[in-house]
């Protein structure tokens, strides 16, 4: 009746903006991504009868605002007649500041549910189930390269490529740590309705998908680069476009991105990613790791710079 799961978050090479259908929370588009193994989101689930509603502590303080989603995804992994839960999430990375919070909590909620209810899930399953309660957090349910895949009726999701096999560092650039302004569930329903760039957002997704898809089979980090930096501005221009605007970026993210196109062009093997939010992702090759850090810190209104390796799926852990 008690099970801690850990999750870390991913990063999108090729974003997930919008949703087909809000009442199940299926994209609008396929995704890949990256899962990260430095930052991550520990998560206890404990049932118990004795308690007369859900409770959820993050970071040891009572937080009654995301219980709601934390409620209706437990509800999800082991169903309503359930008996209620105490909650207990740990983070060691910026909460709802576009570093995929949501992605790692989701992931760790649906793994330590289907733990603490005693429930044997399949992986596609748990992708499935986290999926509806944060469409990114499907793919932390997978380590390394990740797909998401949109069938028919649900979501598909497939490891391109373990960690292991290409080891890419993601240095995060935090520009402020404070939560964003607009969800990324309300945003993109703006992009959806207003943008007249949408769309084609929609349409051209498949070709950009199979560009990264074939990039990571081939280890090919310029093919990678040149697609994902296109496909980030491209989502970021659909919000740009969307009524009212969306801008998550600040300068500090503008010269973020400045100082990776003069990485590019003293030889570093350096992209950059941005989601809805103001901080930078810079990818890149283990060995230019360290001048990419240090080009960063050194950016005007970066105020913290986290390394991480890429990770492993979100998993059980032995209780605490
Ligand atoms: C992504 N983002 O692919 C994109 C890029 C943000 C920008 O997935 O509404 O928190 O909970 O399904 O998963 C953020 O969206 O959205 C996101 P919901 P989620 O990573």
């Amino acid at each position: 009746m008690r099970a801690t799961a850990i999750a870390q978050p991913n990063i999108a090479l090729i974003k997930y903006w919008g949703k087909r259908n809000i009442t199940r929370n299926l994209p609008a588009v396929g995704s890949i991504s990256i899962t990260l193994r430095d930052l991550f989101t520990t998560m206890t689930v404990q049932l118990d009868p004795d308690l007369a509603g859900d409770v959820l502590y993050v970071n040891d303080e009572r937080d009654d605002g995301m219980l709601p989603r934390i409620s209706a995804c437990l509800d999800e992994v082991i169903g309503s007649r359930r008996m209620h839960a105490r909650v207990n999430s740990t983070c060691n990375f910026p909460i709802a500041a576009g570093l995929a919070s949501s992605a790692s909590a989701f992931a760790a909620t649906t793994v330590a549910a289907a733990g603490a209810a005693d429930l044997k899930l399949d992986t596609q399953r748990l992708a499935a189930l986290a999926g509806r309660a944060s469409g990114s957090a499907a793919r932390s349910l997978y380590g390394g390269f990740v797909e998401l895949a949109n069938n028919g009726d649900d979501i598909e999701m497939t490891a391109l490529c373990d960690a292991d096999s290409w080891p890419l560092t993601v240095v995060v650039a935090v520009t402020q740590s404070a939560p964003k302004a607009v969800g990324s569930s309300e945003a993109m329903e703006i992009s959806r309705k207003t943008s007249p760039f949408y769309a084609n957002w929609v349409e051209r997704q498949p070709e950009d998908l199979s560009i990264a898809r074939n990039a990571i089979l081939a280890r090919d980090f310029k093919q990678l680069a040149t697609i994902a930096e296109h496909n980030c501005l491209k989502m970021h221009s659909v919000m740009w476009a969307s009524r009212p605007p969306m801008m998550f970026w600040n300068a500090a993210t503008m010269a973020c991105l400045q100082k990776v196109r003069k990485l590019q062009g003293e030889g570093c093997s350096v992209f950059f990613t941005i989601d809805a939010g103001p901080q930078v992702k810079a990818v890149c090759l283990p060995e230019d790791a360290e001048a990419v850090r240090v080009a960063l810190a050194a950016t005007p209104g970066v105020t913290e710079v986290l390394v991480s390796g890429l990770g492993a799926a979100a998993r059980l852990v032995d209780p605490q």
